[in-house]
């Protein structure tokens, strides 16, 4: 139980006694949030999880990733359903470590992607409508609670040329003006607050920078990220 494991880390709770200190990393595809999760590994009191990316790919054998970007007017409702799901999954996971690091959060999904797919017209309002009564009462009725985020903030541009460079075959098409838009939705939720409230105070860090040059900004900036518990 919770209080056996408590006795395993030497460091008190971060938060209200009981909870871990949650921080969700954001920002656009291809904005480098796999180098922050890949750095952050490494510290003894931070337990990362990652992206359940493979999950989408396999959903008792059907890719919903590439079925969402083929034909996202059919499929994106499908597609971001279960990405809800999974990152519900993701927020009630308990961990040992003091510190959960999460790659994204049901917020970003909901407030940047499903957003994005309605407002260009990829989504029917009616499955708009749909995922938006689930988030809602998901939002009522559970804990999906996060401390910090952690945005990378990176122009679309450079986005784009490292998803060419890594190569995930699903995502070749992606085209500009697609990372354009999350990007303006991610910039509208976690720097404007224009549509959406920010359930946690934000870091901005500038993913403009080459991916090792923000590693010194993931040093610089470590005993903030993880409330000290670095
Ligand atoms: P990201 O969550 O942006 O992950 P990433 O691997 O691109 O991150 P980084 O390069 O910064 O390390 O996206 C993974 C894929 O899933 C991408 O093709 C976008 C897609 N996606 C959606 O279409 N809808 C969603 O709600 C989410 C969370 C992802």
């Amino acid at each position: 139980n919770s209080k056996e494991c408590y006795n395993d880390w030497a460091i008190p709770w971060p938060i209200k006694g009981k909870k871990k200190f949650t921080v969700a990393v954001e920002g656009n595809i291809g904005s480098g949030k796999s180098t922050f999760l890949q750095y952050f590994k490494k510290c003894k009191n931070v337990e990362v999880i990652p992206e359940p990316v493979h999950l989408w790919k396999d959903v008792q054998g059907h890719n919903t990733l590439d079925l969402m970007y083929k034909d996202s007017h059919r499929w994106s409702l499908t597609f971001q359903s279960y990405v809800q799901l999974t990152m519900l999954k993701i927020h009630q996971q308990w961990v040992k470590a003091p510190v959960k690091l999460i790659e994204r959060s049901i917020y970003s999904a909901k407030y940047c992607f499903v957003e994005n797919l309605h407002k260009s017209g990829r989504m029917p309002s009616v499955d708009y409508a749909l995922l938006s009564e689930w988030f809602d009462w998901i939002q009522k009725n559970t804990d999906i609670n996060v401390d910090l985020i952690v945005y990378i903030r990176a122009s679309p541009a450079i986005c784009q040329e490292r998803i060419k460079h890594r190569n995930r075959k699903e995502e070749l098409e992606v085209p500009l003006e697609y990372l354009q838009s999350l990007h303006q939705l991610h910039e509208d939720w976690l720097i404007h607050q224009t549509h959406f409230k920010t359930p946690a105070p934000v870091l901005v860090l500038d993913g403009n920078k080459d991916l090792s040059d923000l590693e010194i900004d993931f040093e610089k900036r470590k005993e903030e990220i993880l409330c000290g518990y670095n």
